[in-house]
C-alpha cells in the first residue's frame, strides 16, 4: 500500500503508525506541503481538498486520517486497535474527536494564519489550487490533558502560555494536584 503524504506532518504519522502497530510496511510518497505540492492537480485529482494524507490500496483511494486508520485497522491482519467493549470504544472515539475538534482543526487554523504557511502561499503550486481562507487566529484549546484526572498538565503545546496571545490557560477546575 502507499501513502501520500509528508515525512514531517502529524496526520501522516498517525496512518504510518497504525501500519508498524499492525506489524506492516507502507510505501511512502512525499507530497511537500510547505512547496504546495499538495495543491498540484496531481495530488488534488487524489484529495480534493488539497491536503494529505491519502491511502492508495491497490487502486482505492482513500483520504482523511481519521477514515484511513480505521480502514487500516479492519483492512490489515495484525492486532486490533479497536476496543471490543463498547465503553472503551465510545472513549476512543471521543478521543478521536478531540483530537480533530480541538487540536488539529484549531493547530492548522493557527498555520493557515502564521509565517510558515506564506511560504506555501508563494509557492507557484498554490495558485492552482488556492488555500482555503484562514480566520483570525483564537485561542487553541489543544491542552494536553492527563486523560480522565481532569487536569490540564500541559495547557498549551508549546507550554505554559498560549502561543496567541501570551494568555495563561487557567488550572482546570477538577484538577487535584
Ligand atoms: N482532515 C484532514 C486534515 C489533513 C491536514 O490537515 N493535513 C495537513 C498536513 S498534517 C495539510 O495537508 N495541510 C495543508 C493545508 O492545509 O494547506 C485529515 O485528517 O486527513
Amino acid at each position: 500500500m502507499r501513502v501520500y503524504g509528508s515525512a514531517t506532518s502529524a496526520c501522516t504519522h498517525k496512518v504510518l503508525m497504525v501500519f508498524a502497530e499492525k506489524g506492516h510496511e507502507a510505501e511512502l510518497v512525499e507530497v511537500d506541503v510547505l512547496r504546495g505540492q499538495d495543491k498540484l492537480p496531481e495530488h488534488v485529482a487524489r484529495m480534493p481538498f488539497g491536503e494529505i494524507p491519502v491511502l492508495d490500496d491497490d487502486g482505492f483511494l482513500l483520504y482523511e486520517s481519521r477514515a484511513i486508520i480505521r480502514y487500516l485497522d479492519q483492512r490489515l491482519p495484525g492486532p486490533s486497535l479497536t476496543p471490543d467493549d463498547i465503553r472503551l470504544r465510545g472513549l476512543m472515539e471521543q478521543w478521536i474527536s478531540v483530537e480533530q475538534s480541538y487540536v488539529s482543526g484549531p493547530v492548522w487554523d493557527l498555520v493557515r494564519a502564521g509565517p510558515v504557511y506564506d511560504i506555501i502561499r508563494r509557492s507557484p503550486a498554490v495558485a492552482l489550487f488556492p488555500p482555503r481562507r484562514t480566520t483570525p487566529a483564537s485561542p487553541v484549546h489543544a491542552p494536553n490533558w492527563r486523560a480522565r484526572s481532569g487536569c490540564w498538565t500541559r495547557p498549551w503545546p508549546t507550554g505554559r502560555t498560549s502561543p496567541v496571545r501570551g494568555s495563561p490557560w487557567p488550572r482546570s477546575p477538577s484538577c487535584r494536584t
